[in-house]
């Protein structure tokens, strides 16, 4: 049984159909005439609120419990949107939706053409940005307060940042540039303790020690107050009275990392004490420097299984609000259970193998690994570039590393994949999770350029399993390898077997899985007969869209499943083709660069009697929905893809 412990959310259920603080809420300019006391009863009801449909929809849960008060302080007290509040990584904006004209389709939230869980400028003018990739918003936001300036714009910038992306390389890139060039930025950094798991690195020991001396660094704030009532120097706005006034204060306190590069540090305060936020922010919408706010606040405020396993609510699917519980459990195993399951047997027989996470130990499964072999496993925080430069130094050393990773995240890291990596052509292997169709994040989640980006990449070999038993021939076989082996697959449940999958790995190819003949003897001498040639995580598709053929219109249509994307066996590859008249090329990445037409076009050249056609994801960002309606929208599902295999028979 579940708790909330915020007294103002039993007033909240208690009130139960009555109106609610809530829903006289349009937007931030309401929160203006509201007691402190109001602010509290309405941050208990916004609790409420995001429990009740994340549990339907799932989401950020813990992350958004996290930030109630700081999110109302900052809507009280900055004038947004033209105070521009941007939000790291903006999985924690539930609260700012709701405050900002939102609360009405909050229950749309993740859903096909709902709201977004993240900041989307076509939602709103309070959501500056479209975010959900990590440690950008202080560049961001840097980026646009400079720009005001230029413009003669005013209006407050302010950067929330969570510990976590603060681990992120360029979000130390923003805040050294941020303290250099002096500007006028607030940062409020969001310090739970956690990223997704716990934060590792010196930086979160940093925070650490920050946190534990919390009286004296507040005093070091309240000094500021002192040092403003000293005649001539305190209100003075020169530069030579601000370096005086920070002289001053050093003397008395030591500087810290924030103070150092330029900035004003303020706290710790307690991210959940609404009158400290108040006073505080008030303060600092005052001051025309460089400030960071030292928040502290707790994952999963206010729900006890939350606040209890902040890991498993950081993203997670509808769940029973008494229980905790998940509403539904994948019946058959996953992809990424099955690699997290092969890893595990393949690192207990070769004391070489070490894993790499950016800060994705659960999403990627490799929290097993991490538990069983701790000092074989590193989480680098969110650091993609460090983490595939530091498997090279690894591999370079006599060690095996795989970095874990999803293909979105790969993105960062394209370059040192390339120099660190594919240049110093070392044995490694990369799995790269959640490729393909992303269901419910959207646009910034879906992994669909990696094959784009890495088939150009000289001497790695890109592999994608299209079953359970597939991805584990590819593991043990990229282990073997004296080169970097990328490998990957699709978020969910692996699909049904066939035996072809079972064949062993030899590079370069893939495996024909031909359709029985329809054994109809009517139909049989005018049935038609096709080729799909297709990578791995869209095989499900294929092979229904190949029933659909058959039953629907007589064509019996093999599939070339072609588990290798690079390198190439293309000998192989043109003796399965010549055999079809009819070749539809599919693929679950973007349709430009992709492997689809660099076949059809070899085709092309090697043939002159050959239909082709070519199906991958559009030019174009997608939309968030389930995988279905994801697939649907690009064409991709298994109706679209058999009504264009029929145009090759017109
Ligand atoms: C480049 C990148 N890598 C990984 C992630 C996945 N991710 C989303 S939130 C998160 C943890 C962020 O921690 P923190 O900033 O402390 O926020 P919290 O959820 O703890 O409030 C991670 C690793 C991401 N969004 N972007």
């Amino acid at each position: 049984m579940f708790s909330i412990q915020t007294s103002g959310l039993f007033f909240t259920l208690f009130l139960g159909v009555f109106t609610t603080l809530l829903d006289t809420i349009n937007g931030p300019e309401d929160l203006n005439n509201l007691s402190v006391l109001q602010l509290k009863q309405l941050s208990a009801e916004i609790r409420s609120r995001i429990i009740s449909v994340t549990s339907k929809n799932g989401g950020h849960l813990a992350s958004n419990l996290g930030v109630v008060e700081l999110t109302v302080a900052l809507h009280t007290v900055f004038d947004s949107p033209k105070d521009a509040i941007i939000w790291d990584v903006s999985h924690q904006c539930y609260a700012h939706k709701i405050l900002t004209g939102r609360n009405n389709t909050f229950d749309t939230i993740r859903q096909r053409n709902g709201l977004s869980g993240f900041t989307k400028q076509a939602e709103s003018e309070h959501d500056w940005f479209d975010a959900g990739h990590s440690s950008t918003s202080i560049s961001s936001a840097l980026g646009l307060l400079t720009g005001r300036d230029l413009l003669h714009k005013d209006g407050k910038v302010i950067a929330v940042i969570g510990d976590g992306a603060l681990t992120g390389g360029m979000a130390m890139e923003g805040l050294f540039h941020a303290g250099q060039i002096a500007k006028n930025l607030v940062i409020v950094l969001n310090d739970n303790k956690m990223s997704i798991t716990s934060n590792h690195g010196t930086l979160s020991k940093y925070l650490s020690r920050l946190t534990t001396t919390p009286q004296y660094q507040t005093l070091r704030f309240n000094v500021s107050a002192v040092i403003e009532h000293i005649p001539l120097i305190g209100k003075g706005l020169s530069w030579f009275n601000y370096k005086l006034k920070r002289a001053i204060k050093s003397l008395i306190f030591p500087n810290n990392l924030f103070s150092d590069v330029g900035f004003e540090y303020v706290g710790p305060l307690n991210g959940h004490h609404l009158e400290d936020l108040l006073k505080v922010l008030r303060r600092v919408k005052r001051i025309h420097r460089p400030v960071v706010i030292h928040v502290v606040t707790k994952k999963g405020k206010g729900y006890s299984p939350a606040e209890k396993d902040p890991v498993k609510f950081h993203g997670i699917s509808p769940f029973n609000i008494e229980t905790g519980e998940l509403k539904h459990v994948h019946s058959c195993k996953t992809f990424t259970q099955v690699f997290s399951n092969e890893f595990l047997n393949l690192a207990a027989k070769d004391e070489k193998i070490c894993a790499i996470t950016a800060a994705m130990a659960t999403g990627t499964g490799l929290l097993p690994f991490a538990k069983q072999y701790p000092d074989r496993f590193f989480d680098v925080g969110i650091a993609e570039q460090h983490a595939v430069t530091f498997a090279g130094g690894l591999a370079r050393s006599g060690m095996k590393p795989l970095v874990a990773i999803y293909s979105t995240f790969i993105q960062r890291a394209v370059d040192q994949l390339i120099h660190d990596i594919a240049l110093q052509s070392v044995p490694s292997v990369f799995v790269l999770d959640r490729s393909g169709a992303v269901p419910f994040d959207g646009e910034t989640h879906q992994g669909i350029f990696d094959i784009s980006l890495l088939r150009p990449v000289p001497g790695i070999s890109l592999l994608a399993p299209s079953s359970a038993s597939e991805l584990q021939l590819m593991l043990r076989w990229a282990f073997k390898q004296t080169f970097p082996v990328v490998i990957r697959y699709p978020k969910g449940a692996c699909p049904q077997e066939r035996d072809e999958f079972s064949l062993p790995i030899e590079q370069g190819r893939g495996v024909l899985c031909k359709r029985p003949v329809l054994d109809d003897s009517n139909k049989k001498n005018d049935t038609k007969k096709m080729l799909f040639v297709c990578t791995g995580g869209i095989f499900p598709e294929v092979q229904e869209a190949t029933d659909i053929l058959a039953i629907e219109n007589n064509i019996n249509a093999d599939v070339y499943n072609l588990r290798f994307l690079k390198p190439l066996d293309k000998h192989y590859f043109l003796d399965i083709a010549k055999q079809y008249n009819r070749i539809f090329f599919v693929e679950d990445g973007i349709r430009i660069g992709g492997i689809g037409t660099y076949l059809e076009s070899l085709v092309d050249r090697t043939f002159d009697d050959k239909k082709t056609a070519v199906s991958g994801f559009p030019d174009r960002f997608l939309a968030q929905g389930n995988r279905k309606e994801i697939l649907e929208d690009a064409h991709l599902s298994a109706t679209y893809l058999a009504k264009k295999a029929m145009k090759l028979f017109i």
